[in-house]
């Protein structure tokens, strides 16, 4: 394809897997592009240089003036809209979009947009899977892991996207073909003035939705105004006419549409109260976008889950051990401490810290106080844990995962759970979550 060379000025803000993804994606159409990072070395800047050794690169510090002289901003989700020097460049007329509008902008098949404060990549992962059993070709993507622009392709059928709020900051219109915001707890308070600066951020799901999937019970799983669009209902309690629920029939549970039974709920592979939610909430959008129940059923019996998220590592002594990992703020450590603490005979000793993010973390206080014998503290936010949660439940605070990891092996009895769950992110002592859910396993499987 013959290039057409514009003066269109682009800046790529951020050089992460975004950005590389952007500039890819943007150097198809021939526009001037420039690459900026606060950071002195990120992390693709080799592959940048190797691939694209035209494409000029501001590193160090963000650089106004460029910024304001620009046609268009694209901004990574790790940079804020709020920033100043982007409120800035906004305030100089300068379009701001990111990955997920250019993204929109070419797909050319349906697409389905997941977002919540938790269950996104289990939601995610469970509708590609259906998918693909249905025989689609689909991509599957965007906060997941895979930058949204590298699932563009002509013959792709569906689009599956994981989208963090901070995806959806910049979204003008998503105009999918379903999307579903599945919860709301509190989390990134480093990066929102305040929970409903956050909800707002997540309620831009909605634009342009044609099939809007909603979690009854969750009140803020709605969006403010429904003109136009479809609305399909799920929830674990109160089964209803065309709603995705659970029945109970002579004491058994089952998945069900309506009043009709769809699959006993002891055939699915993924347990906990939080994963029937999320089953029903794949099963929806799976309905939402006609994929063939039999397909569904079939994934629901195989979805196994994904690793770091209330992973069931070994059991010694009758203690299970388990990788929360994923667990990286009060609403998902606490959903995890009830699910495991329901099922459990003993009590949850919680392996739990890290960098809160600024959140308020009283969440945790009920379950611990419910299911909870020992709480071991790590990371930098250990003291602050341990003001919330000090009262009603014994700590001990260690240096390191390792040290948490024997200190609560020595306390376990027999029907008791280990989990590490941490309510924070890993960044303070890990590289990421995967990191320290590898560090978890390791030691577990060494004890
Ligand atoms: N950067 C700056 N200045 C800043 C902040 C960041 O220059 O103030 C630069 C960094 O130096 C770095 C680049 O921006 O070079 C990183 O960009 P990024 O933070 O947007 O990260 P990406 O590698 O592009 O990954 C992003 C998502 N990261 C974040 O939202 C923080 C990934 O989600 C996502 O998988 C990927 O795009 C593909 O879509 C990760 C995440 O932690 C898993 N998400 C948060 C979460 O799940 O809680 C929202
Ligand atoms: P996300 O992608 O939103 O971070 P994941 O599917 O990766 O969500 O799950 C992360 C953690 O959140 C899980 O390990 C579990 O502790 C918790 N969790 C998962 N699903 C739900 C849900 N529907 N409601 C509340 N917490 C959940």
């Amino acid at each position: 394809m013959k290039r057409i060379v514009t003066d269109k000025q682009v800046v790529v803000v951020g050089l992460g897997k975004t950005g590389l993804s952007c500039v890819r994606y943007l150097s198809q159409f021939g526009c001037q592009i420039t690459v900026m990072d606060s950071r002195e070395v990120p992390p693709n800047l080799m592959e940048l240089r190797k691939d694209f050794p035209e494409v000029p690169v501001v590193l160090g510090a963000f650089d106004q003036a460029v910024l304001c002289r620009a046609d268009e901003i694209i901004l990574s989700p790790g940079v804020a809209l709020a920033s100043k020097e982007i409120q800035v460049a906004v305030d100089a007329g300068v379009r701001v979009r990111g990955d997920i509008d250019l993204f929109v902008e070419a797909a050319k098949a349906p697409i389905v947009a997941i977002t919540g404060s938790n269950g996104k990549s289990t939601v995610t992962t469970f509708v590609g899977d259906m998918a693909a059993k249905a025989g689609l070709n689909v991509g599957v993507g965007g906060n997941l892991g895979t930058p949204a622009l590298e699932l563009l392709s002509a013959d792709k059928q569906l689009y599956v996207l994981e989208l963090s709020s901070f995806q959806l900051e910049t979204i003008e219109s998503l105009n999918a073909e379903c999307v579903v915001l599945l919860n709301v707890t509190e989390d990134h308070m480093d990066r929102y003035a305040n929970k409903l600066a956050y909800l707002q951020a997540k309620q831009r799901i909605f634009r342009g939705a044609k099939h809007v999937v909603i979690n009854d019970d969750e009140i803020l799983s709605h969006p403010l105004a429904t003109i136009d669009m479809k609305l399909i209902h799920f929830g674990v309690s109160n089964p209803d006419l065309k709603k995705f629920s659970i029945i109970e029939r002579n004491g058994e549970r089952f998945l069900s549409y309506g009043f009709d039974d769809l699959l006993p709920v002891s055939e699915l592979q993924i347990k906990g109260q939080h994963n029937l939610s999320n089953a029903l909430a794949a099963l929806s959008i799976g309905y939402a976008v006609k994929l063939p129940m039999s397909a569904m059923i079939e994934s629901l019996r195989a979805y196994k889950g994904l690793p770091h998220r209330c992973e069931y590592i070994r059991t010694i002594d009758g203690v299970d051990y388990i990788n929360d990992s994923k667990g990286t703020n009060a609403g998902a450590t606490a959903t995890a401490i009830k699910s495991l603490g329901h099922d459990c005979s003993g009590k949850i000793i919680l392996i739990a810290g890290g960098d809160s993010k600024e959140a308020d973390l009283s969440l945790l206080v009920d379950p611990i106080k419910e299911y909870g014998s020992l709480v071991v503290l790590i990371g930098v936010d250990a003291d602050k844990l341990e003001a919330v949660v000090g009262s009603v439940i014994e700590t001990k605070k260690v240096g390191s995962l390792k040290e948490a990891i024997y200190v609560a092996n020595q306390r376990a009895e027999s029907g008791d759970v280990v989990l590490l769950s941490p309510a924070c992110a890993s960044f303070d002592m890990f590289e990421s979550y995967v990191q320290r859910g590898e560090v978890f396993k390791q030691e577990v499987v060494a004890l």
